[in-house]
């Protein structure tokens, strides 16, 4: 039997032009840290689009997804708020600056928080399923549901996708997307393993940080997703790491094929947690793990280089996996040392190159945080809405974008300004076009 060719297409977040540090994210010790910093919206959608380039260039299949409407002045005359839009947005800096900073973040930018993907070769109805998140944790991520939802509709149309809302909102329920999900596997187009990663179970959690995923979301998804239950390995994480700043599990694992790369603190059982994975993958693959130690790289320093952060792939024409690593990571000496080991030894990660995404970086996140993964069959591919598809003219054609409407920086006094609501709205107009987004794609658009 000939196996159709799969692909490991990559979907990254396309940073909104009100892309700011808004110190919004508790227990995120980058967005604590660089709160009320200025920010240069075009720098970043621009170090976005390189690196998007840079897999596309590889021979990744690489699709974008747009921005969400920000401000987003629907949300605010939902609390309350009235008047014409300006005296909407004037309004909420007023009384509720939080709320404002809140309704102006580009977060959805981090796709790997977008939603968890299930490739068809994995699924019982042969579908490739995929469940936008809630975000329930953070204020201004909760917002990104329901548009996500239309985003990842528009990329994936036709009945051989099976796109999810959200999981309902509670927080019994809170879900953070595929920033807590690997799928392992002997080849993407080969059934896999799918590890999901806790925070907190049901139970209060007694943590400084939030931990922001939980148990009975990852039963919910494996179970939606139509998982094979032997195939789904469903993890705690370290309370360690999330109080150390790793609020998503992908500050500290990440996973391609059949390797593992991780943080030897990253799991709470992790004996546990590889011994689940081994029998999981039996009979499909033989799971490759590659740990760091604490003693190579303290938890603190994990999360300052973002190493487990990078993206990991297996490249075609390229023997062993690609680690991309933020320049973060070459710039702090023990992540750099942990590379230089892994390029000279002879494990399945041969090649480490880094990339510059200093803007999104400075809000804790990384390469990895700025894509979604989505396995796809050449049929699924050949099946994607073709606008949002990444190449050379696409890559073009936004750079001009960006260069017409975004602001070189932005400062918290900026955002106040009542005509970004208007530039922020003709931005996304013509965006709408640009990747065919069909009509009343926005809110501000119905
Ligand atoms: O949810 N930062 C994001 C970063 C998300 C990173 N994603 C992954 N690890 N996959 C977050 O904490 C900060 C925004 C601000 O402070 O303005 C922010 O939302």
């Amino acid at each position: 039997m000939t196996q159709m060719m799969t692909y490991e297409v990559n979907a990254d977040g396309l940073v909104g032009p009100t892309h700011a540090y808004g110190g919004l994210s508790a227990g995120n010790l980058a967005s604590q840290t660089n709160k009320g910093e200025v920010s240069n919206p075009r720098a970043a959608v621009k170090q976005g689009l390189q690196k998007m380039k840079r897999l596309m260039d590889w021979g990744v299949p690489q699709c974008v997804l747009p921005p969400h409407e920000r401000p987003y002045i629907g949300f605010l005359r939902g609390l309350g708020f009235g008047g014409s839009d300006a005296q909407v947005w004037e309004r909420a800096w007023q009384s509720a600056p939080q709320v404002a900073w809140a309704a102006s973040s580009a977060s959805a930018m981090w796709a790997a928080n977008a939603a968890t993907i299930a490739p068809s070769v994995d699924t019982g109805d042969g579908k490739l399923h995929a469940s936008a998140a809630n975000l329930l944790t953070m204020l201004h991520r909760s917002l990104e549901g329901p548009q996500t939802t239309r985003a990842l509709q528009a990329l994936m149309p036709g009945d051989r996708f099976a796109v999810h809302a959200p999981l309902h909102a509670h927080a019994d329920f809170a879900d953070e997307g595929a920033a807590n999900h690997v799928r392992l596997c002997a080849d993407h187009g080969t059934p896999g393993v799918h590890l999901f990663v806790y925070g907190r179970d049901h139970k209060a959690w007694d943590g400084q940080n939030p931990a922001r995923q939980t148990l009975a979301s990852c039963h919910a998804l494996a179970t939606r997703h139509q998982l094979d239950p032997e195939r789904v390995v469903i993890a705690q994480q370290s309370r360690m790491a999330i109080e150390a700043g790793a609020f998503h599990n992908d500050v500290v694992c990440v996973g391609t094929r059949e390797t593992l790369f991780y943080h030897e603190q990253a799991f709470e059982n992790p004996e546990q947690t590889l011994a689940a994975l081994r029998k999981a993958a039996d009979g499909l693959f033989e799971p490759q793990f590659v740990a760091v130690s604490a003693q190579d790289l303290s938890l603190e320093d994990a999360v300052k280089s973002y190493l487990f952060n990078s993206q990991l792939l297996s490249l075609p024409g390229r023997d062993g996996l690609t680690l991309l690593a933020p320049t973060e990571t070459q710039e702090t000496p023990t992540a750099y040392a942990v590379c230089q080991a892994l390029v000279a030894g002879n494990g399945p990660i041969r090649h480490v190159e880094y990339v510059d995404v200093r803007q999104s970086m400075r809000n804790g996140g990384g390469p990895a945080c700025l894509r979604l993964r989505v396995v796809m069959t050449a049929d699924e591919l050949a099946a994607i809405n073709p606008k949002m598809r990444l190449d050379d003219d696409l890559i073009a054609t936004l750079g001009d974008w960006a260069d017409r409407h975004y602001r070189e920086a932005l400062t918290a006094y900026d955002l106040r300004d009542p005509s970004l609501i208007t530039e922020t709205r003709e931005a996304l107009d013509a965006l709408t076009q640009i990747l065919g987004l069909g009509s009343g794609f926005y809110p501000f658009q119905r």
